[in-house]
This record gives structure tokens, sequence and C-alpha cells, in this order.
């Protein structure tokens, strides 16, 4: 079942397409401990895609850069802690692609509208030496992925809702983003896709 897209990455379609209603139950009841926020890149700009986080640190960005904090600046608080459905999910990912004993301390949520997308960028913040573990749920995305060299340009990969992409190894640093968010709709979310990020940062 898991589908070698390049070294180190494995895509795992539909594997979690089962559990969808109850990991987005877990994202809505995290949310509302931890709002989503746009936030705010040290170029000055600001992100369209909402971003919230669990875990015992979760990634942010403000004018002063990308970084973990083990506190919400929104609120004040600690993130909520990581539901055990999603860690489980990761790490049962992880395992089946090959990497064994995969335990994140970090989930990002990223929530995306008709008309949001991410620029091309490495995820430099947290262990390379640990695959990320990456969760698509409600609306189907373009998904733009290349290699460590961002000269080598990007291919293009559709995400659905439930599928699953373990990036490890020689695909930990490739240089991702994600296409503007087209107008659908999915019965579990409405117009929204939500992204899951599972890592390791500490
Ligand atoms: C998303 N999120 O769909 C993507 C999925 C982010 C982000 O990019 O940083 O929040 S994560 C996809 C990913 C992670 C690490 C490496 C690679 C892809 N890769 O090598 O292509 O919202
Ligand atoms: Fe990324």
């Amino acid at each position: 079942r898991p589908q070698v897209l390049a070294p180190g990455a494995c895509l795992i379609r539909g594997v979690a397409r089962a559990q969808a209603p109850a990991l987005l139950d877990a994202i809505r009841d995290i949310i509302r401990q931890a709002p989503l926020r746009q936030m705010t890149t040290p170029g000055g700009g600001r992100m369209s895609v909402g971003m919230s986080g669990c875990g015992v640190r979760a990634w942010i960005s403000d004018a002063a850069g990308y970084r973990y904090e083990a506190r919400d600046p929104l609120t004040g608080k600690d993130w909520p802690p990581m539901p055990g459905i999603l860690r489980e999910l990761a790490h049962e990912c992880a395992s089946r692609a090959g990497y064994d004993g995969f335990c994140p301390d970090s989930c990002l949520i990223n929530r995306y509208r008709p008309g949001d997308r991410m620029g091309l960028h490495q995820d430099r913040d947290e262990r390379r030496d640990v695959p990320i573990v990456s969760v698509s749920l409600g609306v189907s995305a373009v998904f733009l992925w290349g290699t460590p060299v961002r000269s080598d340009g990007v291919r293009r990969l559709v995400l659905n809702n439930g599928d699953v992409v373990v990036w490890g190894g020689l695909s930990r640093l490739a240089w991702h983003g994600v296409a503007p968010l087209p107008q659908a709709h999915h019965p579990l979310s409405g117009e929204i896709r939500y992204n899951l990020t599972f890592r390791v940062t500490a």
C-alpha cells in the first residue's frame, strides 16, 4: 500500500480516511483552546494559512523569526496536549513507511480556505534526522514538492482526504509548498482543507 515517491518519501493513500471524522473532531477541540491565527513572517508578510498546534511545543512565526514555543503566544497558555488518536496515527504511518519508533512531540495544524496557499520552503526548525508525517483532511489540494536542491523545480501531487505522506531520509529537506486551494466542497469539512504535520522538536 505505501508508495515510494522519492528516496525517503512515502505516500499512503487514504490510510486516515476512516478516522477522518474523529480526527476533525480532535482538531476542532484543539482550535477551541488554541485558536487558528495567520502568523506574521520575519519579512513582514502575513501567511494566508491559519495555524495552531498541540503537543509539548508548537511552531510559530513572528517578526523575530521562526521557532518552536512551549506556550501559545496568543493565549499565554501551554499548547493543548497531543490527543492519542493523533499521536498513534503518526506513529503507525511512520512505521508502515519504514520508520520505527517515531514519537512526535509537536503537531502543527494548517487550515486552508479557498485561495490560501503555502509558498515553497524547507522545514528546517526541528529535528532533521527524523521524518515529518503529514496528514491531509477535507478538500483536496495540489502539493508541490521538489528535492533538497531548489533549482531542481517541483512536481505536483494531489493530496486527498485521508492521504498521509511520510517525509524522511533524503526527502526530509526537500523544497515544498501548496498551490492555492480551489473553491470546492467536502462533506466532512465544507470548503476547508486541514493538514496536520507531526514533528520531533527535541
Ligand atoms: C501542508 N505543510 O500541506 C504542508 C504539508 C508545513 C507544510 O509544508 O511546513 O506546515 S508538510 C509537507 C512536508 C514536510 C516536510 C518535508 C516535505 C514536505 N518535503 O520534503 O516535501 O500544509
Ligand atoms: Fe513545510
